[in-house]
């Protein structure tokens, strides 16, 4: 397996898609994949798509089933993992702590030291999401300092937001080990939703 860093071009990185049962992760997979909108049924172990940055990049996108009794065998995809992308339903604030509670334990993981990861905001078009600010805020994102990552709104319905995480994907897997943390990276709390949501807010990278 090769990952994407400075020390020269490895065009494979393995993506481990997480987040709670209906975030949205297998919808978002499919979506990126260019699939029709397909039904989702609960994720039962994961599924497996390989899909293309714009750098061409090939990601190998582990889509692994989050219902709790699933969650267990979640550490056994970090291991090997370039990039987490954690995926949240910004419309259940209800299960927000127990989101936030579980990526803390995945970044926490042995395995997952220094890997960057992105937060997809996800179900962002539904008038009730919570705004991208919100959930930085409620993440505790800006306290994170020891490895890269974005957070970005998209919605894995409409497919709005998901080229840029395609990118940001490429992005974070190519600035691994050269972040510069800054605190000034948020945006205007004035902004509104809709421009908030498809644009990414995370730390300053030194691009490699
Ligand atoms: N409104 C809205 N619903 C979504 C979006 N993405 C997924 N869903 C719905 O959320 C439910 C769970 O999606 P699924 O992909 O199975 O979630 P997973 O358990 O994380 O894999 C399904 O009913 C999807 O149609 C989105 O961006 N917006
Ligand atoms: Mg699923």
């Amino acid at each position: 397996m090769g990952s994407v860093n400075s020390q020269g071009p490895k065009a494979e990185a393995q993506v481990v898609i997480m987040g709670l049962d209906s975030a949205g992760k297998t919808t978002l997979l499919y979506k990126l994949k260019g699939h029709q909108l397909v039904e989702t049924m609960p994720t039962i172990g994961f599924n497996v798509e390989s899909l293309k940055t714009p750098a061409r990049v090939t990601l190998t996108c582990w889509d692994v089933g989050g219902q709790t009794p699933l969650r267990a065998s979640w550490k056994n995809y970090l291991e090997g993992a370039d990039i987490l992308v954690y995926v949240l339903d910004s419309t259940d604030e209800a299960r927000l702590p127990e989101a936030v509670a579980e990526l803390t334990e995945v970044l926490d993981d042995p395995h997952m030291a220094s890997i960057p990861f992105l937060v997809l905001a996800n179900k962002q078009e539904a008038p009730t999401a919570l705004p991208l600010l919100e959930i930085r805020d409620r993440l505790g994102l800006e306290r994170i300092q020891d490895r890269c990552w974005e957070l970005r709104g998209c919605s894995a319905l409409t497919g709005v937001g998901l080229p840029e995480a395609l990118q940001s994907m490429g992005s974070l897997l190519r600035s691994h080990n050269h972040c510069v943390f800054s605190s000034n990276a948020s945006r205007s709390e004035k902004e509104d939703k809709s421009s908030v949501a498809q644009e990414g807010v995370g730390p300053n990278r030194q691009e490699a």
